[in-house]
């Protein structure tokens, strides 16, 4: 792995690479407040907030990711995690806009119309955002009014559905469908998840993607940008 490092800096390659480390244990492990301020503290010591989110908290998030995708640990872990990195971010986000270090691009985020289920919609939405990516979180019990309303107000060009219910899974179609009537089709992709949901589902309904959990969510959502 290469570090971009600046000059003054190399002699502490070592001990950088063991925070880097250290960061990304601390949030695999859900220490939101050690982490948070582990993270100042490297801030302060001048290391760059790109090197700390992409080397220290995206590399701890893809390994829980993979962990979650491999049943080797379960939805109360990566929520702690989750909430880990948010406390990490909520440090970095300012350093990270000084740095000029943009997102890689805007997705917009919900539950579908009629459907009140946010827990796994939460996971999708904070697993994207590891990846870099600015996520629009439109709740739940969403309209397709609004989220092409979000897509044109965002410039977003990653629309995410979520549906937990056999009897709102329908719902992503017409979203779908608002879509094209808004002329917005041809500038979003569309993934859609979900426990109902499956990839014949998502291909009669004419998504560009399904997945079925918050790690290849968020890993299909980062191939979009790349
Ligand atoms: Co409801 N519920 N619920 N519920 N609920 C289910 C979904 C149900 C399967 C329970 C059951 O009967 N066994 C059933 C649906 C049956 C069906 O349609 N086939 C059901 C029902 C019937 C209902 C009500 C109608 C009950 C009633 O009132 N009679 C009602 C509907 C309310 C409404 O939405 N309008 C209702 C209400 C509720 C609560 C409010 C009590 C609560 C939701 C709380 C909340 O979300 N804030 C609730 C809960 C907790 C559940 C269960 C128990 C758990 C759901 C959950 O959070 N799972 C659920 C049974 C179950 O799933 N075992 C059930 C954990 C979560 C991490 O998984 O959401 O699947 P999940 O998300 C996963 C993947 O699906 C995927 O990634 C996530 C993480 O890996 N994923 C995506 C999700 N969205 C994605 C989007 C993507 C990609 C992947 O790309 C965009």
């Amino acid at each position: 792995m290469v570090y971009n490092i600046p000059e003054k800096e190399k002699k502490g390659v070592k001990r950088i690479m063991a925070r880097f480390e250290e960061i990304s244990a601390l949030l695999q492990k859900g220490k939101a407040k050690d982490l948070a301020a582990l993270v100042s503290e490297e801030l302060a010591a001048g290391t760059r907030p790109k090197d700390i989110l992409t080397e220290g908290l995206i590399h701890g998030m893809s390994i829980v990711g993979e962990k979650f995708k491999n049943n080797e640990i379960f939805v109360p872990e990566v929520l702690i995690a989750a909430r880990a990195m948010n406390a990490a971010l909520a440090v970095l986000k300012p350093a990270l806009a000084d740095a000029g270090v943009e997102p890689v691009g805007t997705a917009v985020i919900c539950t579908v119309k009629g459907d009140l289920h946010d827990i796994g919609k939460n996971l999708v939405k904070m697993m994207i955002e590891g990846t870099g990516i600015n996520v629009i979180d439109l709740g739940v019990d969403c309209s397709a009014e609004k989220v092409v309303a979000a897509v044109q107000e965002h410039n977003a060009s990653l629309v995410c559905l979520s549906a937990l219910l056999t009897t709102t899974m329908f719902y992503q179609k017409e979203i779908i469908d608002a879509l094209k009537a808004a002329g917005l089709r041809d500038k979003v992709k569309v993934m859609v998840g979900g426990a109902p949901v499956t990839q014949t589902f998502a291909d009669e309904i004419g998504a560009d993607a399904y997945t079925p959990d918050a790690a290849s969510a968020a890993e299909k959502a980062r191939s979009f940008f790349d």
